[in-house]
């Protein structure tokens, strides 16, 4: 866990770099120092489960085995990267992996996985599917269709919130009369588990207690992550609007210098080891970097593929027929 947590913050590092040299041109919404909300519930998924992160789950992502060089291929929207180079932020599905990704609509996503849980039930099937929301998503439409659908159908599906304090510049309690965010499944009778969203190992706990309960065909649960957004919403913004002295006191809670510690006081690991597995991720994601900006760019015509469910649709242009001009006219395929 604490190679994952090290990985995600310095894979994001990277990235962020890359962005401001013109390599990445897309979004890049960094999850610093909300590492272990992510890290910790992936942890507690199987092989064949599926996963819907948020923007902010890098971590789930790699610990689901995404190879970081596949993610550095997708932002510098390489040939080879997960989306062919159409998408070059964090737009991309791995079926193999079980990884549905984010789409921009915020809350649509947890519907999506309710078909995919309601599909593992219908054939049998003990798998299960987790996603995640800020806040600020659990806001949406699609968020309480979500969460009513998978409580009545019992769905296997669990939904970790990343109560992270702010969705872009609105603070949490300008988005709900609510104060305790575990109060908003209990509505929909869907049992919820409060927790240090900067506790890795509180996360994996949770995760795992939540996992169990989908698995044995008892529906879903919310857990609720309380953590906090340490950078501004993405990179082009410059989070003027957050205080110092809030920011400070959570920098104090940073989880993997947290986690860094209970590790030592504990004796599970010496600080040399620790030094030695800082080291291998930083040289696993300078040689996925080096590998990427080599890789190339996609051809023109990519764009035509991958788009719809046909595997080559049929783009020839359409254009007005000839008979009746103006807007009447029957549009023909040349
Ligand atoms: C339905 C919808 N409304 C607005 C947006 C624009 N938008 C994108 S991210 C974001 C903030 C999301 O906040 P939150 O869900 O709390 O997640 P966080 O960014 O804090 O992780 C907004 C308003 C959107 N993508 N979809």
């Amino acid at each position: 866990m604490f190679r994952d947590l090290v990985r995600t913050r310095a894979l994001e590092e990277r990235l962020e770099n890359l962005l401001k040299q013109g390599h990445v041109v897309g979004g890049l919404y960094r999850s610093l120092g909300q590492e272990a909300t992510a890290v910790g519930t992936a942890m507690a998924l199987d092989d064949g489960d599926w996963l819907a992160p948020s923007i902010r789950d890098l971590g789930a992502v790699l610990v689901r085995g995404l190879p970081p060089v596949d993610v550095v291929l997708q932002y510098t929207a390489r040939a080879a990267g997960p989306c062919s180079g159409k998408d070059n932020t964090n737009h991309y599905t791995v079926v193999d992996l079980g990884i549905l990704g984010p789409v921009s609509p915020l809350g649509t996503q947890l519907c999506v996985l309710n078909g995919v849980a309601l599909t593992f039930r219908n054939r049998g099937s003990d798998r299960v599917c987790m996603t995640y929301q800020g806040e600020g998503a659990t806001r949406t439409g699609a968020s309480h269709e979500g969460l009513a659908f998978a409580s009545a159908l019992r769905l296997p599906i669990v939904v970790v919130i990343e109560h992270n304090r702010w969705a872009f510049s609105t603070r949490s309690e300008q988005l709900a009369a609510v104060r305790d965010w575990a109060d908003v499944p209990k509505a929909y009778g869907v049992p919820t588990i409060s927790v240090d969203g900067n506790d890795v190992l509180a996360c994996r706990e949770a995760g795992v207690e939540a996992v169990s309960r989908a698995r044995r065909g008892d529906g879903p649960t919310v857990i609720v992550a309380e953590t906090y957004r340490m950078v501004g919403h993405a990179q082009h913004d410059p989070q003027s609007y957050m205080p110092a002295e809030e920011l400070e006191e959570w920098r104090g809670r940073d989880p993997i210098a947290r986690y860094e510690r209970y590790l030592l006081e504990q004796g599970l690991i010496t600080s040399d080891e620790l030094l030695s597995i800082r080291h291998e991720v930083d040289a696993e994601l300078d040689a996925a970097v080096d590998q990427a900006l080599a890789a190339a760019m996609p051809q023109p015509l990519e764009a035509r593929t991958r788009v719809y469910d046909a595997p080559e649709p049929d783009v020839t242009p359409w254009t007005r027929g000839p008979g009746v001009a103006g807007p009447g006219a029957a549009l023909v395929r040349t």
